[in-house]
């Protein structure tokens, strides 16, 4: 009787709350934010207020405690409004889970708390102009200077760092040490030496911010740094083992958002006198959606439920779920644009936009590529 698929009172509520919002706040803004290029800072202070911002940050330390279950319950819904702005606290999330792996005390009340105290975000970087996937190649400088670190060189692809209050900065202080000589370094926004350039030109996804921060001799105390000297990578791998699953929670809510627009369009569309859901051609399309999304949804819940419970199993369950919904998602905003037939190809339904924001989930935290590299991994260490 251990097997149990329903969700908790709490969680419904949650469910509830986070769809309400979506519906009522976001999705009627999502396209006006995305051609404006606009960071929604109102949509994240109304967050802020209904207390879905930042949810991981620990009862202690003035937040919530939520879950990765929670998690994927609200990156459902808000990316069904809008990848683009479920990117941002999304994004926060992952600046924030390297301190909740890393931290110790002082520094989780010192980062953390004030992250509860108002709207405000968090950012991860570890991406650099010259190298993503091989990420233990990063050529940042951390040079360590009697009771603090150094910084010098230049990260790509920092999900809000100019907007954040402080940045996970992964640095080494030891390139032919490779992934062993890499730190973890907590970076305040303010701090001299620090700049950041917007990203411009997107092809979706353009509400959510993304910066180059460029670090020029910037100085950051030794009790800025999470973990070890040398431990920063695989601080950096284990944040990514959980955070690659809201991506996946995310790419649900754009499946789900394609098959109701595919849906709603087959039914009021006419051609050769029936609406064209009656054709066996577009139902196969809405058939095959619907098998993409219940199975992404599921396994995405299955990776939550393992990452919250600390089971292994979550370091490859998470690269599936994320590889998996976001291929499901892509391909379903793509026959969801197919289905309305030119009007699909317009800004004047949601479908075209589904297909520019998704895109990036098969890219960030990590390409699918990658994750296909973790799932080999485990094959080969562990099947026999
Ligand atoms: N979870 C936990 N630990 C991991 C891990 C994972 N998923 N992947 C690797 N590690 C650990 C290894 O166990 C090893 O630790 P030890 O030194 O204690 O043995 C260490 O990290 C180095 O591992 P490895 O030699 O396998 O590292 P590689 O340089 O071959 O890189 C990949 C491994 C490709 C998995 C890594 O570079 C990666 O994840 N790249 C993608 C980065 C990414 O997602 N970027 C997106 C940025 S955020 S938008």
């Amino acid at each position: 009787m251990a097997l149990d698929f329903s969700l908790t009172e709490e969680q419904i509520e949650l469910q509830k709350l986070a769809r309400r919002f979506a519906r009522e706040q976001v999705a009627p803004v999502a396209r006006e934010y995305d051609e404006k290029e606009e960071v929604p800072w109102l949509l994240v202070e109304k967050l802020y207020e209904i207390g879905l911002l930042n949810v991981s940050i620990p009862e202690e330390n003035g937040g919530l405690g939520l879950g990765l279950v929670e998690e994927v319950i609200i990156g459902e819904e808000l990316g069904w409004a809008d990848m683009g702005f479920y990117t941002i606290p999304m994004a926060s999330e992952l600046g924030i889970t390297p301190v909740l792996i890393a931290g110790n005390a002082e520094q989780k009340e010192r980062f953390l708390r004030p992250l509860t105290e108002k709207p405000a975000l968090a950012a991860f970087a570890l991406s650099e102009p010259g190298n993503g996937s091989d990420a233990a190649a990063l050529k940042t400088r951390a040079e360590r200077v009697g009771d603090h670190y150094v910084l010098n060189g230049t990260k790509m692809w920092i999900s809000n760092a100019a907007e954040a209050e402080w940045t996970v900065v992964f640095a080494t202080f030891d390139p032919e040490l490779r992934h062993k000589g890499v730190v973890a370094l907590v970076v305040e926004r303010d701090r001299d030496g620090v700049s950041f350039n917007k990203i411009h030109g997107k092809m979706g996804q353009r509400a959510a911010p993304t910066h180059e921060m460029v670090l020029e001799d910037v100085k950051v105390p030794l009790e800025n740094r999470l973990g070890e000297e040398g431990e920063g990578f695989k601080i950096a791998m284990l944040t990514l083992d959980k955070t690659r699953i809201p991506v996946a929670a995310g790419s649900v809510g754009v499946a789900r958002r394609a098959l109701e627009e595919a849906a709603k369009y087959a039914k009021e569309r006419e051609a050769f006198g029936r609406p064209i859901i009656d054709f066996q051609a577009i139902q196969f399309k809405l058939a095959d959606m619907m098998i993409g999304l219940e199975t992404a949804r599921m396994y995405t819940y299955y990776a939550a439920w393992l990452a919250d419970r600390g089971d292994p199993r979550h370091i490859y369950a998470s690269a599936i779920a994320k590889a998996y919904a976001s291929e499901i998602a892509f391909d379903a905003a793509n026959e969801a644009i197919q289905i309305h037939g030119g009007y699909g190809y317009v800004s004047d339904f949601p479908v075209e936009k589904l297909l520019r924001d998704v895109k990036l989930n098969q890219i960030y935290e990590g390409t699918n590529e990658i994750q296909r590299v973790i799932v080999a991994r485990h094959i080969k260490k562990n099947i026999p």
